[in-house]
């Protein structure tokens, strides 16, 4: 055997166990048992942590049994399965999700009453599971959401990284990072199979077997073990698996000999080694750093998920033998998040060729008919380009396969399209310029994938018209677009009970939950002054939560009755949390001037940023402390602090948003036209109620166009005209808006102490930045940005205005349910059905 551990499902399945208690003193003594017989801390304990793990447990119980009822079930009817293959998931906190999809948080919260604990502070002892850097991995665990709420056959390859995304604190000096330890207990939502052990193997050398065939051998190999994560759809039986692989050596590996010796480093060598593979999630952003242990860690994700896919395939319908290999594609679809998960293309050559015995055409033709490749970026930095030479290395095989695919490739242009032959060096798969030769991932994507998407409209018509214009003329049907989207179930229903409690009962149904484009009924009430006054009162009181949380992490106390304007996101400078603070600057300088009776005459805002930088971005650390500076100017100055208050919230991530976002009244999506692809929080503020002033960029585009363009503070260059403008700033014609330069020299001045500004205030001059000065245009577009500012202080004068543009941007938010975007993945790239079990 090649290691493979046969599992999956026997002849013996047992029956449907009984079902679960829905009384909650049944609940509670349930509870109270996993406390006492499954226990992990000292007997006659039971506080608000204990009580966690016991409830989490009680749910689980729930859990597996659906989870066990959907496997068989798909075992059974075996439809075509979607497999979402993803370096990263960020899935926040379980039980709230869990207790909701399930639809039993009365009886859980009466049972953990009947306790002595309360539903909503035991739900805040679970740490989030942060497997992810931002946007692109929630995008995954929304997409898990919607997949088993739709009932389709799906399953999310993933690692099981020990240390997730860092955890930042905030100090005198900016951001400091320290590692988040979410495992530090452990996660009662993982369930870790034994049984399921995959070799993956590292290095080695390429031989020729007698036959003539290839077998990648030697190196070293490593076991991949799966645990698994129950993901429930909401009110539904379906209860679909996120697999996440962990590393290991084999206890073959240890070596005995060399312990007693004393040599106890080199005893267990390949044991540490296979510790570093999932110890840390990559930190994303485009570094240079830990190259080959990232090769590495996307390697093992792709050779497993495939192995096991592989697996499955054989096992379903009477096991190994019955299977036609032509019929792969009409049971199996992969969809690559991104470029990261890329090398499960050479990988499922490899496994059909040269463990299976196909040729290369056949092989050829399902890889290419199952792969699909999502893009998340046009910024060039984020395209992976991997050195041929350490791909050569660590994968001798698929390197000489990505070569293969990379000649046929040129054959075929030479062949059949003569007219892109001159473009060959940039179309084709290998870069070998002498100085660098690279494999470029997004084209290796490209030319095997059957579909190639982006994700929001404008994105993927960028995609089409300029990075791979010419692909687009040789497959002009493989391109599409897939607009991103959001569960409407963390994302309103769970994160905001009070606003959804009055959105089912205005439009009489709470079927909006799953069907959210029934939100357009809000728009006939949007002047309902009934609607409207309970409208504010919810939002009010979820101001007065998030009022509560900022004095509890930062010791600041905001007004809930100023203006909550929130930008939360990535520090980048593309995402341009410069120009915020910037306009924050301005405003403080203007009120500064005013005499207190004109400031009584101002709305008072309370302007909140948050987001993590990545530890070796410098531009990005320096304006987190900036912010942190303007803050604690602002926040100490008696004469304007009641009319403005500046916070950066801490360690934003999914529980932190969860907070955030139902009290956000005003947030900020002000990326330079053409750089954020698609942005998916401006989904959730907008699905909130809350107002956007943005730029037309990404998804901004089709939110305005649904909400209506009068509810939306529009400003700023266009995508068309970025370059234009980037060439007018080389050719020294731009001309700074005095505002803009007033701003500037305020932090110029040392009025914010003694940090060093310069470089970040040079990145937005001269020839500085990516070369060209001011690359993002943060001076450009400074002048409409405060314009636009101008208006939401206007439109907030207006509270029933206001009230009404808030309804009406909830009521046009139902096409950004990822229920929409899944629903189209499945019928436009896989070609899937839903599979309900019953
Ligand atoms: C991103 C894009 O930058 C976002 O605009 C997009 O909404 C998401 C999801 O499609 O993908 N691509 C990307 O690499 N990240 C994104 O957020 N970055 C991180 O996740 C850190």
């Amino acid at each position: 055997t090649n290691g493979m551990t046969a599992y999956g499902v026997s002849a013996k399945v047992p029956a449907s166990a009984c079902p679960l208690a829905d009384e909650p003193a049944e609940i509670a003594s349930n509870i109270n048992y996993h406390a006492k017989y499954s226990p992990h801390f000292s007997p006659f304990k039971f506080e608000p942590e204990q009580a966690y793990y016991a409830t989490a447990e009680s749910v689980r119980d729930r859990l597996i049994q659906q989870w066990n009822e959907t496997y068989f079930h798909y075992h059974k009817t075996d439809p075509k399965q979607i497999y979402y293959l993803s370096m990263e998931y960020l899935q926040g906190r379980a039980l709230t999700n869990a207790i909701g999809n399930l639809d039993i948080q009365d009886a859980y919260g009466d049972a953990l009453n009947k306790l002595g604990h309360d539903l909503e502070e035991i739900v805040e002892q679970e740490k989030d599971a942060a497997l992810g850097n931002g946007g692109l991995g929630r995008l995954a665990s929304c997409f898990l959401d919607s997949m088993a709420t739709l009932n389709l056959p799906a399953w999310g390859y993933g690692l099981r990284y020990r240390y997730g995304l860092f955890k930042q604190l905030i100090t005198k000096d900016g951001q400091e990072e320290i590692a988040e330890d979410w495992l530090e207990k452990f996660s009662p939502w993982e369930i870790v199979r034994h049984d399921v052990v995959f070799p993956v193997r590292f290095f080695g050398h390429v031989e020729v077997t007698p036959n003539g065939s290839r077998k990648w051998v030697g190196g070293e190999v490593l076991q991949a073990l799966a645990y698994d994560v129950p993901i429930p759809g909401y009110k539904t039986k379906n209860t679909n698996s996120l697999r996440l692989w962990e590393a290991k050596a084999s206890s073959q590996d240890f070596n005995l000999f060399q312990f007693n010796d004393g040599q106890y480093e080199s005893a267990g060598q390949l044991h540490s080694r296979a510790e570093q593979i999932c110890a840390v999630l990559y930190p994303g952003d485009a570094t240079e750093s830990g190259k080959l242990l990232r090769l590495k860690q996307q390697f093992f994700l792709c050779s497993a998920s495939l192995q096991d896919i592989i697996f499955r395939f054989k096992e379903r319908k009477g096991g190994e033998g019955s299977r036609q290999w032509v019929d792969f594609p009409t049971k199996v679809a992969v969809q690559l998040n991104d470029t990261h998960p890329t090398l499960a293309i050479p990988e499922l050559m490899r496994l059909l060729m040269d463990d299976e015995g196909l040729g290369w055409d056949e092989a050829w033709d399902i890889t290419t008919r199952t792969i699909a490749y999502t893009n998340h970026t046009v910024l060039p930095e984020a395209l992976e380009k991997w050195s041929q030479a350490v791909m050569r290395k660590l994968l001798p095989r698929h390197m000489e396969i990505i070569e293969e695919i990379d000649k046929r490739f040129m054959e075929m242009v030479h062949t059949q399209r003569k007219d892109l032959e001159n473009k060959l060096s940039t179309l084709r798969i290998l870069d070998n310029n002498p100085q660098k030769p690279v494999v470029r991932m997004a084209n290796l994507c490209v030319v095997s994938g059957h579909t190639v998407n982006g994700v929001a409209q404008l994105h993927s018509d960028i995609l089409k018209s300029e990075l791979f214009a010419d692909y687009v003329s040789i497959w002009p049907s493989k391109f599409q677009n897939k607009t991103n989207g959001i569960t409407p179930r963390r994302w309103l229903r769970f994160c905001s009970p009070e606003l959804s409690g009055i959105i089912t009962k205005w439009l009489k149904t709470d079927q909006w939950v799953k069907n959210l484009d029934l939100l357009v009924g809000l728009r006939q009430f949007a002047d309902n002054v009934d609607l409207q006054d309970e409208w504010a009162s919810a939002k009010m009181a979820n101001k007065q939560r998030l009022a509560q949380y900022i004095l509890r992490v930062t010791g600041i106390s905001i007004d809930p009755n100023s203006l909550f304007d929130i930008q939360v996101k990535r520090i980048h400078e593309y995402k341009r949390q410069l120009m915020n603070i910037l306009g924050v600057i301005y405003r403080y300088k203007k009120l500064k001037e005013m005499s207190p009776e004109e400031r009584k005459k101002t709305i008072s805002r309370t302007v909140m940023i948050g987001g993590k930088a990545f530890a070796t971005y410098t531009n990005a650390k320096r304006i987190v402390k900036l912010v942190t500076d303007v803050g604690n100017v602002v926040n100490s100055d008696p004469e304007v602090n009641d009319y403005l208050k500046v916070i950066f919230v801490p360690n934003y991530n999914v529980s932190v948003a969860e907070i955030l976002i139902p009290g956000s009244e005003l947030s900020q999506h002000i990326s330079t036209a053409g750089m954020e692809a698609s942005g998916t929080s401006n989904m959730k503020f907008a699905l909130n109620g809350c107002l956007i002033i943005g730029t037309l960029d990404g998804a901004n585009v089709e939110i305005r166009e649904e909400i209506g363009e009068q509810n939306f503070f529009l400003f700023g260059a266009t995508a068309d005209e970025v370059p234009r403008l980037r060439k007018d700033r080389e050719n020294g014609l731009f001309k700074p808006d005095p505002c803009f330069e007033e701003a500037k020299q305020f932090i110029r001045s040392g009025a914010l102490g003694s940090y060093d500004y310069n470089p970040l205030l040079d990145s937005l001059e001269g020839n500085s930045g990516y070369g060209r000065g001011d690359y993002f245009l943060v001076g450009h577009d400074f002048p409409s940005y405060m314009e636009a500012q101008a208006r939401v202080d206007d439109a907030y004068k207006d509270r029933r205005g206001w009230l009404r543009m808030s309804i009406l941007s909830t009521a046009g938010s139902g096409k950004f349910s990822s229920d929409r975007t899944i629903a189209q993945y499945a019928k436009e790239i896989w070609n899937v059905e839903g599979c309900c079990v019953p």
